[in-house]
């Protein structure tokens, strides 16, 4: 008896569920390397380089360990173009009788593990990937009979069940969330420390030469490349921002700045998102900091609400929404994307800069992408599906079932609420107060008229009067509808005119 065990570009751990407790002597593991992956978005350049050389290293690592490895490339005259062509080509080579996989991140890769068994003509046994740790079935009894799903209460429901940054029942440091602690912008002088960077290895090298030959057109630039591609460099990056970037992560994890790439952030996304390290031992890592006294309550609990928060979460709404989830558009925005988004040349500086930084690095932190990127294509109407390519495209952290919560739910509230409580719409004063990107503008952040006017602010005041209708009654927004009622008559119809002709010259 021969197991085939396929192993996808994201699942790139030792401690897989398919992978424990087989004989190895009795297996093969499959990896491939297919064009129907590489090419479902045209994924940023970096994206590729990062899960080809991973996935290679990976193998490699398999290999050292005793692991039989049938590694299918690119670039091999015989590639075969589909995952699941590759999976019934090698249980004909290898006469495998049974197969054992387990369960894709996405809808689109899962449906295709449902035809395994038939394309190759024997069992194929499906496993549940536990490097999460809640199950989408366990999310779905938790989310059966709540009016509402809110992160909050998904999150403090996993501290208890799993006694991470608690202490005997009750909550570590005396509060559950330390948010209000997480919104400072960055002083003037503050230098944050570099992230480390992973210099190209010869098979990173060799992968970025076959990239940029097969896929000439996919957006970004591969010249910075510096992720980790393996275990040992992604625990290397988790120990340092442990021990140089956590403490002061909780102080500006809201913070915007013109000079500073990354700040305070982990840089981890790619790295967990593709297993090299799991979650739980970023958490871990995260909690053992502030046991040790090296990291503040505020900081830890800042960092692990993101991971056993946030990431849980979305993907717990990515399952029990299904497939028809990035097709939500409940504010009716049917704008094009602007191909600003690809050139980078707005004329605004906090979103230029957002998306230079996109093409070179395929990387922008958590407040560019919501309160910039997101927030403009928000406030401009912009049509939720292909605000929702745009961002699976650029990032190289991007995978469906993180990116289009996020992008659909959380940043274009384009279901209706499901996953935040108001819209996250703002003006520039905003990004003004966050960070110094206005003093590099050709635009005016106090101007609200005129040729100058920050177009965040024209276009804010125009995305709530022209969702009215449909967001007044939030109570979280009545605050601003005061304000925008008390404008007067003249004032308003000005402000909608400017930006319309604004909205109309955008192409
Ligand atoms: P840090 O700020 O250091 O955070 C630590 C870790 O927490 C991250 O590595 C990540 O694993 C997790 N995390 C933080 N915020 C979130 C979140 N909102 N959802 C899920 N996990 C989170 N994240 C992706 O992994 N892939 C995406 O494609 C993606 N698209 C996004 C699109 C939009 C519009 C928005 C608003 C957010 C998106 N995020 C996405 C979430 C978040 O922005 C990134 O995880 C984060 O910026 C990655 O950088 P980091 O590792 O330095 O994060
Ligand atoms: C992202 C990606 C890419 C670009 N290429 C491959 C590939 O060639 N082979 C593979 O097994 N996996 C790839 N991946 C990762 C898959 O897209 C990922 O497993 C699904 O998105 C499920 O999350
Ligand atoms: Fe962005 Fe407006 Fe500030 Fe310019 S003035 S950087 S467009 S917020």
């Amino acid at each position: 008896m021969t197991l085939l065990l396929p192993v996808l570009g994201d699942q790139l751990n030792p401690a897989l569920a398919s992978l424990r407790g087989v004989a190895r002597e009795a297996a093969v593991v499959l990896m491939a390397e297919v064009d129907e992956e590489a090419t479902y978005v045209p994924h940023h350049r970096q994206k590729l380089v990062l899960v080809f050389s991973a996935m290679r290293h990976f193998a490699e690592e398999l290999r050292a360990a005793g692991w039989r490895v049938d590694y299918r490339r690119l670039d091999a005259p015989d590639h075969r173009g589909s995952l699941t062509a590759e999976v019934a080509a090698a249980a004909r080579r290898h006469g495998a009788t049974r197969i054992r996989a387990t369960l894709a991140a996405e809808h689109r890769v899962i449906a295709h593990q449902g035809r395994w068994a038939e394309a190759a003509g024997i069992p194929c046994d499906l496993l549940e990937d536990d490097r999460f740790f809640v199950a989408p079935s366990a999310f779905a009894a938790w989310a059966r009979g709540r009016r509402r799903l809110r992160m909050e209460d998904f999150y403090r429901w996993q501290r208890q069940e799993t006694g991470i940054l608690m202490e005997a029942g009750t909550p570590r440091g005396g509060r559950w969330n330390f948010d209000r602690e997480n919104r400072k912008p960055l002083p003037a002088g503050l230098v944050p420390p570099e992230p480390p960077r992973f210099a190209p290895d010869a098979i990173t090298r060799e992968v970025i030469a076959m990239v940029e030959d097969r896929f000439p057109d996919h957006f970004g630039t591969t010249h910075r490349f510096a992720w980790p591609v393996t275990r040992r460099d992604a625990l290397v990056a988790l120990d340092r921002f442990v021990a140089e970037r956590l403490p002061l992560f909780g102080d500006y994890q809201d913070a915007l700045s013109h000079s500073h790439e990354t700040l305070f952030h982990s840089l981890l996304s790619t790295s967990i998102n593709l297993g090299l390290i799991l979650p739980r031992e970023a958490v871990a890592a995260a909690e053992a900091a502030l046991d040790a006294g090296s990291a503040p309550v505020h900081a830890v609990e800042g960092f692990i609400r993101q991971i056993l928060g946030w990431r849980e979460y979305v993907r717990g709404i990515y399952f029990a929404e299904g497939e028809a989830y990035v097709r939500r558009n409940a504010l009716g925005a049917v704008r094009p994307l602007p191909r600003f988004y690809w050139s980078g040349e707005s004329g605004m500086a906090c979103l230029d800069r957002a998306v230079a930084q996109t093409r070179d690095l395929a990387y922008a932190h958590h407040i560019q992408r919501l309160m910039v990127l997101g927030n403009f294509a928000l406030l401009a109407g912009i049509d939720p599906f292909e605000v929702h390519l745009w961002f699976l495209v650029v990032y190289a952290d991007a995978y469906e079932w993180v990116e289009a919560p996020n992008v659909i739910g959380m940043s274009q509230y384009a279901d209706d609420g499901l996953l935040g409580s108001k819209p996250y719409a703002a003006s520039g004063a905003y990004i003004d107060r966050m960070g110094d990107h206005c003093r590099h503008c050709r635009y005016d952040v106090k101007a609200r008229l005129g040729p100058k006017a920050c177009p965040f602010n024209l276009l804010y005041w125009d995305f709530l009067a022209r969702n009215e209708p449909r967001l007044a009654s939030n109570q979280r927004l009545w605050q601003p509808y005061a304000t925008w009622r008390r404008f007067d008559a003249a004032r308003r119809a000005a402000i909608r005119a400017e930006a319309g002709r604004f909205l109309d010259s955008l192409a």
